[in-house]
């Protein structure tokens, strides 16, 4: 057995007014517990340490760069650090990067449990528009704030098995699992903020919303044989509601947790890195069973083109 103990940290909400040093008392208490519960492994929101900035639209977007981080760690998200060394905890947490040569990433990154970053990954599916949107019940600019994570879909081994990222979006996509899957990884950890109605068809609430989030996570599970993390920033921020439904995913496709509240929340689970062997040995033995020859317009071709009618 290999066994990660991980926490699934979820967040309530964060509202515009609130300090970085807050968010992160929150994120320090949330993590003593997750080491009092005997986790190694501590797995964080999307852009954790802010609010869902991406639902305000500002005409001079140089205004948003006050939600975006320089440097990671820094001042405000230093205790942090230090309270997972001193716990000997890993950690994985997004955050809004500009990075010095002025470039907009939505960044989650991986430390080992001495604080240090050893990976970094920055979303690759950004969702929503670039610019404002009257028939949409509230706004998800993320196309605006963000560009497109230029690292893609890389896998660590420095926490014992072979652990990946994605974020938020990106667990809606196959694409996602399968190219960490062709890594062999054992656990993809993703954060995400999804608001709880769908802004161009209101009727689609958080019942059926939920059930997209659970039908991705525990697909991309199963079809790659790994554990899968996903992890909510949930609740009402300025009067916008996100879901909760934090969940872990075994590497069979089952749900072994799931959060219940829309508030800051700990699921722990004791995660056998070993169990992803029997999938990845049989009915999703890549080596054996994928025909790439039929696969080339995944990578040739980006939109759907129907053939044309007869
Ligand atoms: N943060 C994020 O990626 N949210 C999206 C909302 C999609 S609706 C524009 C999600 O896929 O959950």
């Amino acid at each position: 057995m290999r066994i990660v103990n991980v926490a699934a940290a979820q967040m309530g909400p964060i509202q515009k007014a609130d300090s970085r040093g807050a968010v992160v008392k929150r994120m320090i208490a949330l993590m003593d517990e997750a080491s009092a519960r005997g986790a190694d492994l501590i797995v964080y929101p999307e852009l954790a340490l802010t609010t869902f900035f991406p639902r305000w639209y500002v005409e001079d977007r140089a205004e948003f760069d006050s939600w975006f981080e320089r440097e990671m760690p820094n001042d405000a998200t230093r205790p942090l650090f230090e309270r997972a060394a001193q716990h000997q905890i890993a950690m994985n947490f997004g955050y809004a990067e500009l990075t010095p040569d002025g470039h907009h990433f939505n960044t989650a990154i991986l430390t080992d449990k001495s604080g240090k970053i050893v990976g970094k990954y920055r979303k690759v599916h950004l969702p929503g528009h670039t610019y404002y949107d009257a028939n949409r019940s509230h706004q998800h600019l993320e196309k605006r704030y963000f560009e497109p994570g230029d690292l893609g879909f890389n896998v660590w081994r420095e926490l014992g098995g072979v652990i990946g990222m994605a974020i938020c979006n990106d667990r809606r996509w196959p694409e996602t699992y399968r190219v960490m899957g062709l890594q062999g990884v054992e656990m993809v950890l993703i954060g995400y903020n999804t608001p709880s109605e769908n802004a161009e068809r209101r009727e689609e609430g958080t019942e059926k919303r939920m059930f997209h989030n659970r039908l991705s996570v525990q697909a991309g599970a199963y079809q790659n044989a790994t554990w899968v993390v996903a992890v909510a920033k949930a609740g009402v921020e300025d009067g916008h509601a996100l879901f909760g439904g934090s969940l872990i995913v075994d590497p069979n496709g089952e749900i072994v947790a799931e959060a219940e509240t829309e508030g800051d929340e700990l699921l722990v689970h004791s995660c056998d890195l070993d169990a992803t062997s029997f999938g990845k040995t049989t009915i999703f033995n890549f080596a054996q069973h994928r025909r790439i020859e039929h696969y080339g317009l995944i990578t040739s071709r980006t939109g759907a083109v129907p053939p044309p009618e007869k």
